[in-house]
């Protein structure tokens, strides 16, 4: 961009200036060490403007491993037969949502495939699901998330109004020629308009971006404004780690500068909002360079001992206890920041449901 003028682009950005497409795809397409770095410098200023020093932890709980989709870039797509699979009983779920909150996590997010036993109206259908939702929110007291794919909309209903947090479901992109031959089989709109349904019923939203499939700079920059348009209360990105058994496994992987960077321009963009540093990637290796780049959440927390899986990366660091909070709030520490007091991570979200239904709450605006 010839008038791109990095320095004054983050000053103005760190004065609560909103950022245009073109100056989202300047500082996404950074490529000097030194002025990455004051990218990066930038998000932590504005991160510790909105949360000081707080994070929030996220357990991730992967309850069922079947799905009927087939998705091209993920290993648990209904045609890969070279993985086990496993579909945990109520009580091995209910065992280590418990062992998540007895350690301190802020919020569990129940995932799984699009599991056919689930989705098949001829089996037991959403109910043992929902009921199962019900007992992680009441015995564990704590926030929850889902991530189950394109529920039924009674479904979603009944789950929203059981007083589930959030409905995470992510695009990939939202270039809808490129999410055809990701989400291979999918309707892109089905998957907007679930989003809409859950906002609607008053869950916050997390939406998700993938990086290393093929996209361009502008696609990422639209993917960004989509989320900021929407809006969006968590945004993620995360690397397309080539897995056994797919159509996408031959693919060269990209090193995880581009999603630090897009970590960044999100912290830009989405100054008060949440954004994750996935253990699933990297794993904790890979957890330092996130939050120095201005995530605000660990997620993909998991406890080793019950057979749980990640998804990108479906055993990294989960048996040998790495992704425990044991090995995670050392971290934290080192970048200068620590876990959410009790209590804080529940006001974090009453204050932004309350935004988001319309209810005045004081906002801090900055002249631009
Ligand atoms: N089945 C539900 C669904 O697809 O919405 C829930 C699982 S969803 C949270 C799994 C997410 O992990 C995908 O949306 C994708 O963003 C990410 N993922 C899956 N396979 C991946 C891979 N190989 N590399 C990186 N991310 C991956
Ligand atoms: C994570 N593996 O946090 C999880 C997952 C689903 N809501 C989250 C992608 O990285
Ligand atoms: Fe199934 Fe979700 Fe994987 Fe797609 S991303 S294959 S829907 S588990």
């Amino acid at each position: 961009m010839a008038d791109f003028n990095l320095i004054r682009v983050l000053n103005s950005s760190q004065k609560g200036c909103p950022l245009g497409k073109n100056e989202i795809k300047s500082l996404l397409g950074l490529s000097n060490p030194e002025e990455i770095n004051l990218l990066f410098k930038a998000a932590r200023n504005i991160r510790t403007r909105h949360f000081g020093t707080r994070v929030f932890l996220y357990g991730f709980l992967y309850f069922s491993t079947h799905c009927r989709n087939e998705c091209r870039f993920c290993q648990y797509r209904h045609s890969n037969k070279s993985l086990d699979r496993y579909r945990k009983t109520k009580s091995q779920i209910m065992s280590a949502a418990m062992e998540m909150a007895g350690a301190g996590v802020d919020l569990i997010d129940l995932t799984m495939g699009e599991d056919p036993d689930f989705y098949s109206s001829e089996k037991s259908g959403f109910k043992p699901f929902v009921c199962m939702v019900k007992d992680v929110l009441k015995k564990t007291g704590l926030p929850v998330m889902i991530s189950p794919g394109t529920l039924p909309d009674k479904v979603l209903a009944k789950v929203a109004g059981a007083g589930v947090s959030w409905y995470a479901c992510y695009q990939e992109t939202h270039n809808k020629v490129l999410y055809a031959t990701l989400r291979q089989g999918q309707d892109f709109k089905k998957r907007i308009e679930k989003k809409k349904q859950a906002k609607g019923l008053g869950m916050l939203i997390e939406e998700g971006i993938l990086t290393g499939v093929g996209e361009t700079l502008d696609d990422i920059a639209d993917s960004i404004i989509w989320m900021r348009d929407f809006p969006v209360d968590q945004a993620r990105v995360m690397t397309f780690i080539p897995r056994k058994g797919t159509p996408m496994a031959g693919r060269k992987s990209q090193d995880n500068l581009r999603e630090l960077i897009i970590i960044a321009v999100m912290r830009l963009v989405f100054k008060d909002r949440l954004i994750p540093a996935s253990l699933d990637i990297d794993g904790l290796c890979g957890l330092e360079a996130r939050l120095l780049a201005g995530a605000n959440v660990v997620t993909s927390i998991v406890p080793p001992g019950k057979g749980l899986a990640g998804v990108a990366r479906n055993c990294l660091d989960i048996e040998d206890s790495r992704r425990t909070l044991a090995r995670i709030l050392p971290v934290l520490k080192n970048c200068g920041l620590e876990p959410a007091l009790p209590g804080e991570y529940r006001a974090w979200i009453k204050k932004r449901q309350a935004m988001n239904s319309g209810i005045p709450v004081k906002t801090r605006v900055m002249a631009c």
